[in-house]
């Protein structure tokens, strides 16, 4: 499982400095904007802010751009001598997951307003925050409470295909973090076959043997739940795969292996809540 991504916009405006401070940046409202997102949104983002009259200020308007990214913002005093504070931003992707079926999701939004008052200056905070769940994957995926969907992919494939797949599919091959995971990933195993196979997940030691890292790129030792089954991992060495087998596996009683990742195994995907 992975955190929900988050979107935190910072908006500031100290009156009647002129300067907007974002994060630990301060930025001048004359020449530049007074915004900065930390992560991308998919759909447009509107806010309008109303702060209370004090001394009247110039019309400040900024825009910028970047890779599919449009951002305004402006912060004016009014005649009737409110503060009005908007930004838009908008962000363009291309979906090249066609094979997902899109859902309206649900927009989570809030606002945060802080207000400090140094000597003259005022002080207004707003902090926007815009939580986007995941999108949904295939009806295909099973979905466990509080664990994630997951999906076993039937069709026998390499290590990297199989990788490639789940992206394609909006998911990773599965990392296990927890027991209850494992037994997810166990019950969408069995759910095939109560024969013993195994199948393969998200970690490999391509990179340097005997370092195991996720797909997510975080060492597995990290990942909360290592359960290898007992003698592995062993790095075979076979005359068809020299390197030896640098790609994770699950049996379906949950325990890891290493194989080859040029061998042919069936897959689990995992999408995160
Ligand atoms: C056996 C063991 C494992 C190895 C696999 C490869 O099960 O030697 O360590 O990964 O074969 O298929
Ligand atoms: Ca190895
Ligand atoms: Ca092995």
């Amino acid at each position: 499982m992975v955190r929900s991504q988050r979107l935190v916009q910072h908006l500031s405006t100290e009156v009647p400095s002129r300067f907007c401070s974002v994060g630990d940046s301060v930025t001048d409202l004359r020449y530049l904007g007074n915004m900065v997102w930390e992560c991308i949104w998919q759909l447009p983002v509107a806010l309008l802010i109303m702060a209370s009259p004090r001394e009247l200020l110039a019309d400040n308007c900024v825009s910028s751009s970047a890779s599919g990214v449009s951002l305004w913002t402006s912060s004016l005093r009014n005649l009737t001598g409110h503060w009005i504070t908007k930004a838009t931003l908008i962000r363009k992707s291309r979906r090249d997951i066609s094979e997902l079926r899109f859902e309206p999701r649900p927009l989570h939004y809030y606002i945060g307003i802080t207000r400090q008052s140094c000597g003259d200056v005022e002080k207004l905070t707003t902090v926007f925050t815009v939580v986007e769940p995941p999108a949904r994957v295939g009806a295909d995926y099973k979905f466990f409470p509080n664990v994630g969907y997951y999906k076993l992919h039937t069709l026998q494939t390499n290590w990297e295909n199989a990788r490639r797949t789940c992206a394609k599919e909006g998911a990773h091959l599965a990392v296990v973090n927890s027991e209850a995971e494992e037994n997810a990933i166990r019950e969408v195993m069995r759910a095939h076959s109560k024969n013993r196979f195994d199948a393969f997940i998200g970690f490999h030691d391509m990179f340097k043997e005997g370092q195991y890292l996720t797909v997510l790129g975080h060492p597995l030792r990290s990942s909360g739940h290592v359960n290898w089954k007992k003698g592995e991992p062993n790095n075979v060495e076979l005359p068809d795969s020299p390197e030896g087998e640098d790609c994770g596996t699950i049996y379906n009683d949950g325990t890891i292996n290493d194989v080859s990742c040029n061998a042919e195994r069936l897959f689990v995907c995992e999408q995160s809540l």
